[in-house]
């Protein structure tokens, strides 16, 4: 990381509509260039964007790789505004001493909600049948119909057991749900036992779940973690969830096998190329679609915010962290 000229005004660029008071934090320290609109932005706009500036706060659709830090000479931290961290190239920061900060943590127990609210609304079909009643089919009361699964006593499985998967799986002991889960490596035996959670490998964790959830980070080996071959493994009553990133599921072999009735339903709050949605999974009634809000409570966006602002100022040696940033991804870069 280059030295700081604490006499030169740093400038800041926040590229997604911010809170005022986020931003006006930042403006305690720095010249602030702050977007008022969500926008798509090109590699060529985003390289031009952070060439001018020492800092950026940045979101997931700003993709960050060496092309676009190609000849820039000033930018020293990104704060990107997710606890993923999937558009940003971590190999081409460190090679240009950038550090980069996430927000873990903060989002933890909203999207581990979230992840419920989904599983819940696909396996008791609520969606469906709100669309049925506004539709005004709602004549009379059949006995036999709308029927579902159920949530409670049913086996619960996890793929991806970092922190949000572990509040996903603390959650299922009010539901008296057997919790299995699969990760790279198992957890410590006193975090296990604190989930109630028993670790099993992939094909059991597939075959044995009535719902799976997926909480896993987005690598490349973790493209299609969920593909064609997973899905014909899993019960045909299944309930999937993905609060993870769009890319770990296949969508158009998902929506085939929802079509098929090779599983029972899902609940979607991400998916591969949002904003845009495959077409098939927008025909069917047995998937719950959520336009990727699962850390969207007022309180966990302002702390997300919050926190990647000052990962920003003490990235940037400012304010009473300086030069230690709470959340680094890179810290390597820092030490240099
Ligand atoms: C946010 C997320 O919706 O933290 C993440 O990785 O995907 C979500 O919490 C996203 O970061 C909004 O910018």
């Amino acid at each position: 990381m280059g030295t700081i000229d604490m006499n030169h005004p740093q400038r800041v660029w926040v590229s997604r509509p911010l809170f005022p008071e986020v931003v006006a934090k930042l403006a305690e320290h720095f010249e602030v260039l702050a977007e008022s609109e969500d926008q798509r932005r090109s590699p060529e706009q985003l390289r031009a964007k952070l060439a001018e500036v020492d800092g950026a706060l940045l979101g997931l659709a700003d993709r960050v790789d060496a092309a676009v830090l190609a000849g820039n000479r000033r930018l020293k931290a990104i704060a990107n505004l997710g606890v993923g961290y999937n558009n940003l190239d971590i190999d081409a920061l460190n090679a240009a001493g950038i550090v980069a900060t996430n927000t873990p943590d903060v989002l933890t127990e909203s999207v581990a909600d979230y992840a419920w609210a989904l599983l819940l609304a696909a396996a008791r079909r609520v969606s469906a049948a709100e669309r049925w009643l506004r539709a005004g089919h709602w004549q009379g009361m059949r006995f036999d119909d709308w029927l579902s699964v159920d949530v409670h006593g049913k086996a619960l499985g996890i793929l991806g057991m970092g922190r949000i998967g572990q509040a996903v799986a603390r959650r299922a002991a009010g539901f008296g749900m057997a919790v299995s889960y699969h990760n790279r490596r198992p957890l410590p035996a006193e975090l296990e036992q604190a989930c109630r959670a028993r670790y099993v490998d992939k094909p059991t964790l597939l075959r044995e779940s009535d719902h799976l959830v997926l909480v896993l980070p987005f690598t490349p080996e973790n493209r299609h973690a969920i593909g064609a071959p997973e899905l014909a493994a899993m019960k045909p009553t299944a309930v999937l969830v993905n609060i993870a990133r769009g890319g770990i599921v296949d969508d158009a072999a998902l929506a085939a096998a929802l079509r098929e009735g090779r599983l029972g339903a899902a609940g979607l709050d991400v998916f591969e190329g949002e904003p845009a949605v495959h077409a098939d999974l927008l025909k069917l009634d047995n998937v719950v679609l959520s336009p990727h809000i699962a850390s969207a409570t007022a309180d966990t966006r302002r702390a997300m915010a919050s926190l990647a602002a000052d990962n920003l100022i003490a990235a940037l040696g400012r304010g009473p962290r300086a030069g230690r940033p709470p959340t680094p991804i890179n810290p390597a870069v820092l030490a240099k």
